[in-house]
């Protein structure tokens, strides 16, 4: 199989093609996310160690810059003999297997989160969920096992009679959407697999053969704030529960806007559990799912995860990342420290007018969950944005009036511009959704503390561009400003408001 642009687009190209599974390409990363010129995007990173080589499977995340969906439709593997967060060599296997091929019952497409782990008789289990190509159950994912000698397959159905796990199978009553599985082969034997998304999480102890339900479900419903992605692991006597938790509020410990999860553990002495929640040891990256594995590698523990960082990346256009994952073993059971999220070296980036970056943010009306007042000065405009890529003051029939934003400096700034860049789903003059607003101005805090209209403005544009024309005004010294917008509508119904960016303007460019 050929990849004339991955080819390009990779920074080496060293080894060839022998089969299509097998097809690979060597590159060097200078650091997270691993692969970060976009040619190749990957999420749900499940990690594994033969014989001192990190092979971490991965979907490849193939959709539109536009689209706000899962597009999926094959995994690839990326592999290191030498991993480090700082980067290092690395072979991209971009087509290990795709659903059809691997299970006949299985779809195109739905290529989600896998794993692959190695069995007491030496062989690789991939479990893989894919979506039943004639499935009359509600929810169609189903987990499929496929089995290879060597870690980047060729792979094949280990269960050609069908899922191992699905909403009727081992057994009805299963009504979740079962995808995100995670299995540990114990040091006796003994193998455990667990599952499950939208805040649900089951398990079953499995048979060594790697395929037969052995026991009755185990329900899950001590780890605070589960959502998806869990990843089963075993330190010394402990057993940890890596996961995507997604509990959201203004004083969250795990994230201040629902859209977003971060990375939280539970542990417990047994495989089954019972599980004690521990504590959150990744918050929210920038993409919207997140999505743990860890595993030790060459005396070294890394957390593997995937962001949208890379070139073009987005919610649905992830990219892979490795952090150092560190212990306190003063601790019992050892407790997880908080992994310190890096990122490859940036190129030099031009200086900027805009300080708006290097403001706090915040807004006077609560900002409704699903919205994130940080993406205001996040300098990412999404054409197509997802909530929390916007601040919006929308609550249905509850909107505010007037809603006013503040960006508050630790230093005085001297500025003379200003741009926003609002989102909207209805038309000018709105009462409901979330319309341009009726009028927008700007004041600063004068030397004696009290806000200021700025002066001799140029006009508030009220378009919905993602290139708005900026408003000018005389220039004022301060160490904070505030935008006051008021919403569409009247009678005491208004639509929300909604701005994706608002760019602070400086008199003198400032580096980054
Ligand atoms: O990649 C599809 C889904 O996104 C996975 O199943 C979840 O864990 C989330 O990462």
């Amino acid at each position: 199989m050929i990849f004339p642009l991955l080819q390009l687009a990779l920074h080496t190209i060293a080894v060839t093609a022998q089969t299509d599974h097998a097809s690979s390409f060597a590159f060097t990363s200078n650091g997270n996310p691993i692969l970060s010129n976009g040619s190749w995007y990957s999420g749900d990173p499940a990690p594994l160690v033969v014989n001192d080589t990190l092979y971490i499977i991965t979907g490849h995340d193939t959709a539109p810059a536009n689209e706000n969906a899962f597009n999926m439709n094959e995994w690839g593997m990326f592999v290191s003999a030498s991993p480090s967060a700082d980067g290092g060599e690395w072979t991209l296997y971009p087509n290990v297997a795709e659903p059809q091929t691997l299970f006949s019952w299985a779809e195109p497409g739905s290529a989600y989160a896998a794993q692959i782990v190695q069995g007491t008789d030496g062989k690789f289990y991939m479990y893989a969920p894919v979506t039943e190509a004639n499935s009359s159950n509600e929810d169609a994912f189903a987990i499929g096992v496929a089995v290879s000698d060597a870690p980047t397959g060729p792979y094949t159905d280990a269960h050609p009679s069908g899922p191992i796990i699905s909403q009727s199978i081992p057994s009805p009553g299963n009504n979740i959407q079962n995808i995100d599985p995670t299995v540990l082969v114990d040091d006796d034997g003994k193998v455990y697999i667990y599952f499950g998304t939208f805040g649900a999480l089951l398990g079953y102890e499995l048979d060594p053969d790697m395929v037969t339900v052995k026991t009755d479900v185990t329900k899950v419903t001590s780890l605070t704030g589960y959502f998806e992605a869990p990843w089963l692991m075993k330190r010394q006597d402990t057993y940890y529960m890596l996961f995507a938790a997604n509990n959201a509020g203004p004083d969250s410990p795990c994230t201040p806007t629902s859209y977003h999860a971060c990375i939280a553990y539970g542990t417990a002495s047994s495989p089954m559990g019972p599980w004690t929640f521990q504590d959150v040891i990744l918050p929210v990256v920038s993409s919207t799912t997140s999505h743990p594995g860890a595993v030790e590698v060459n005396g070294e523990w890394y957390l593997v995860y995937h962001t949208a960082d890379a070139a073009g990346g987005g919610h649905f256009r992830r990219s892979i990342a490795l952090d150092v994952l560190t212990w306190d073993d003063t601790q019992s059971p050892a407790k997880i420290n908080v992994v310190d999220q890096t990122w490859a070296p940036k190129s030099s980036t031009s200086p900027t007018y805009n300080v708006a970056p290097k403001a706090k943010a915040s807004s006077v009306n609560e900002t409704p969950i699903q919205y994130w007042v940080e993406a205001l000065h996040d300098e990412i405009v999404r054409e197509n944005p997802l909530p929390p890529d916007y601040w919006c003051s929308w609550i249905d029939t509850d909107s505010p009036r007037v809603n006013t934003l503040v960006y508050t400096w630790n230093e005085t700034v001297q500025l003379n511009g200003t741009s926003m860049v609002f989102f909207a789903d209805h038309a000018a003059g709105a009462n409901e959704g979330v319309a341009p607003p009726q009028e927008w101005y700007v004041e600063y805090r004068d030397h004696s503390e009290r806000w200021q209209r700025v002066e001799n403005t140029t006009s508030y544009p009220l378009g919905v561009t993602d290139s708005p024309d900026v408003v000018r005004f005389e220039p004022v010294d301060t160490g904070a400003i505030r935008a006051i917008l008021v919403a569409s509508g009247g009678n005491g119904q208004y639509a929300g408001v909604a701005v994706k960016e608002w760019e602070a303007l400086s008199t003198t460019l400032h580096s980054v």
